[in-house]
């Protein structure tokens, strides 16, 4: 390196530690470390092996305007923002494949928050035995709440211990493990408490099933 360079270097290097000091970075939040290609002993597939189908294409959602809205046959309905489910849930994480009915798949290691922690203050009313979860491009899903329960189902902020990538769903994707990758609904805005176990998503009202059931066919 010839002297210019490394001067560069130097100042470059001096005004990120500036810069990370003075908290400029954490808008990178959770984590944007260099992707894990395999986790205590299993190997892993990349964030780049997806194919991008999405009815309406990737979709770009500010962290800072974002909303996820509690709502339906709740107590009492709550908004949170970005933020607040980070910093006031628990994170878990978990190796998931999903696989799209197109048939390819991809295994991941997954970090989110619990859903059913983000339910516990708006506090689902007794009659509400699905969750419909509506995202940011329009799509929806469902899914019973006892399912949702009885998995622990995370929505992921995290893959591979990258932060999701706006064509991945940023902030939030559904880590629907069992069920078939229509159920992970990307972007996700809301999740609505709901009495309506026949309700069907934007996949499931157009032929596929909506058990989802990854061990069962994918058509009614
Ligand atoms: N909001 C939203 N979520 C969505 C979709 C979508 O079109 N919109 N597509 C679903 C489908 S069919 C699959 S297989 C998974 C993964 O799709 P990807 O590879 O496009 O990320 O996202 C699911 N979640
Ligand atoms: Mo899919």
């Amino acid at each position: 390196m010839n002297e210019r360079w490394k001067d560069l270097a130097v100042a470059i290097g001096a005004l990120l530690v500036i810069l990370s000091a003075s908290g400029a970075f954490t808008a990178l939040r959770p984590r944007d470390y260099v992707e894990v290609k395999d986790y205590q002993g299993e190997n892993l597939g990349s964030i780049n092996d997806f194919r991008e189908n999405s009815i309406k294409g990737p979709q770009f959602v500010n962290a800072e305007d974002y909303i996820l809205e509690i709502k339906g046959l709740v107590q009492t309905p709550v908004s949170y923002t970005y933020d607040d489910i980070l910093e006031d849930n628990p994170s878990y994480e978990k190796i998931v494949t999903i696989y799209c009915v197109e048939g390819w798949d991809v295994t991941l290691l997954w970090v989110g928050v619990r859903v059913m922690d983000l339910l516990e203050e708006a506090g689902a009313l007794p009659m509400g035995d699905t969750l419909i979860f509506h995202a940011y491009d329009g799509y929806t899903t469902s899914l019973s709440l006892d399912f949702v329960k009885d998995n622990n189902l995370i929505l992921a902020h995290t893959m591979n211990n990258v932060t999701l990538p706006p064509e991945r769903g940023f902030p939030f994707q559904l880590v629907a493990e069992e069920k078939w990758g229509y159920k992970w609904i990307k972007w996700v805005t809301a999740i609505e408490v709901s009495s309506n176990e026949e309700y069907e998503g934007f996949w499931e009202s157009r032929g596929y099933s909506n058990d989802g059931d990854l061990d069962q066919s994918f058509f009614d």
